[in-house]
């Protein structure tokens, strides 16, 4: 249900004070996407065929759904050729000021070194952390090219120290891959590029081909295909691989104040909104005038006829809305609920209303922060659940990319302060193997 193009772009209005709990409940819904079990039955004979094909396979899909049959190979392997990353110098620098705050932001998050806590005289327990081995980091292509994407999980992954960065990402039909994409990959070290997409790239990695290597985790967006596909080869034992969450398409929710400027306010809702047809955008607009409001939708509409994506937006705006509240307290109870993969607060004291937000991927904070310097080169990571899943699971951050690993460490005297709690419990569970193996050792320290 797209907007006629003869229509004022605008978004749906709901205000607080007279729409039902369901009304409002219904309207935040995200886009519907198609069943999971309609996606599954496309993609797991896809998965079936890389399985026992390997790069035939893969080559085969490759051909097939990005043209590319000059392809012979679905990999490029480094060092990559020079010739392959020929870019602008502006380019270059962009991506390199980008590449240094993403870097610094993640190192910041390591461990330095490992807990350790004494829970009883004698009994140390610790945690430390060790990079994941192998990982496969999707790079979707589709209407954008995004090499932002290849910095989020690569970046990450190189500061982790992970052994063996893959990349993945959908050749061009020439069968090449945008030189942004390879200047990245050759950045974070990566050992090699999987020339494919979709569920035939996610299968490669998860298995492994004559030439694409096997990966212990897959990380990255992309479309319902690449997601189910994630969710197939996670399930299944045989292939062993971890995947970082389900993804749907991508959100914001900017709440507003009349402090806020309707110029910046329109263009993060549209910065949003030009992503794909499926995107949502929504405006809580706190206790805003008729004057003030039409301000911002006057805003949407003019900038929104200004961008090349127009058409796209058309789309998103088309299931996106603006809800009308008194109060910020409102608008955060609407936002906690929705748990935006991006949140902007444009509101007085935004800052201070950071304390108050429970669920959301990634916070925006002030006139002066536009999701887009998250998207690319603040230094925060982009790739964040949607769909509401920012109310169990966390972006994509250093932790991705490392198992953290237990030890106990018992001295005589601990296992003299612990040991009667573990045989008692052994006993409630009938495990005699595991209360004899403390009684075993008691005895000995009593001889
Ligand atoms: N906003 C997108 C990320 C992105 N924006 C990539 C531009 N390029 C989803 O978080
Ligand atoms: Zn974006």
């Amino acid at each position: 249900k797209e907007t006629p193009k003869d229509e004022k772009i605008t978004m749906k209005v709901y205000d607080m004070a007279t729409v039902s709990v369901e009304e409002l409940d219904e309207a935040l819904k995200r886009p519907s996407q198609k069943s999971s079990e309609a996606i599954m039955k496309i993609i797991a004979p896809i998965i079936d065929d890389v399985r026992k094909n390997g790069d035939k396979g893969v080559l085969a899909y490759t051909h097939k759904f990005e043209k590319a049959t000059s392809l012979t190979s679905p990999v490029l392997r480094a060092p990559f050729p020079e010739s392959l990353m020929q870019l602008p110098a502006e380019t270059i620098k962009a991506i390199d000021v980008s590449f240094e705050n993403i870097r610094k932001f993640h190192a910041a998050q390591k461990e330095e070194k490992p807990l350790k806590v004494e829970t009883m005289p004698g009994v140390t327990c610790s945690r430390f952390s060790r990079p994941i081995e192998a990982v496969g980091l999707y790079v979707p292509g589709g209407t954008a090219v995004l090499p932002s994407t290849a910095l989020m999980l690569g970046v990450p992954a190189m500061v982790a120290g992970c052994k063996k960065i893959v990349l993945a990402s959908p050749p061009r039909a020439d069968g090449t891959i945008t030189p942004e994409i390879v200047y990245v990959a050759h950045k974070v070290g990566a050992e090699s590029i999987v020339l494919a997409g979709g569920a035939q790239a996610v299968a490669a990695m998860a298995y492994g081909t004559e030439s694409v290597s096997k990966v212990d985790k897959i990380l990255g967006p992309g479309n319902q295909f690449v997601t189910a596909a994630k969710m197939f080869v996670s399930n299944d034992t045989n292939a062993g691989v971890g995947i970082d969450m389900p993804a749907g398409p991508s959100e914001v929710l900017v709440i507003a104040d009349k402090d806020a400027n309707p110029a910046f306010v329109a263009s993060d809702l549209l910065s949003q909104a030009e992503h794909g047809v499926d995107s949502q955008v929504v405006l809580i607009a706190v206790d805003l005038t008729d004057a003030q409001l039409g301000a911002i939708e006057d805003e949407v509409h003019r900038q929104a006829m200004a961008l090349p994506r127009v058409d796209i937006v058309r789309g998103s705006i088309a299931h996106s809305l603006t809800v009308r509240v008194k109060t910020v307290d409102e608008a955060m109870d609407i936002s906690n609920k929705y748990a935006p993969e991006h949140l902007i607060l444009q509101l007085q004291d935004a800052e201070k209303l950071v304390e108050k937000v429970m669920n959301a991927g990634s916070v925006f904070i002030g006139e002066w922060t536009p999701e887009s310097v998250g998207d690319y080169s603040a230094g925060v990571n982009h790739s964040l659940p949607t769909y509401g899943y920012a109310k169990q699971y966390s972006g994509v951050n250093l932790a991705s990319f490392v198992k953290h690993i237990t030890s106990s460490n018992l001295t005589a005297e601990g296992l003299r302060n612990v040991g009667e709690a573990v045989m008692q419990l052994a006993k409630v569970e009938e495990l005699e193997a595991h209360r004899r193996a403390v009684s075993i050792r008691l005895e000995h320290m009593n001889r």
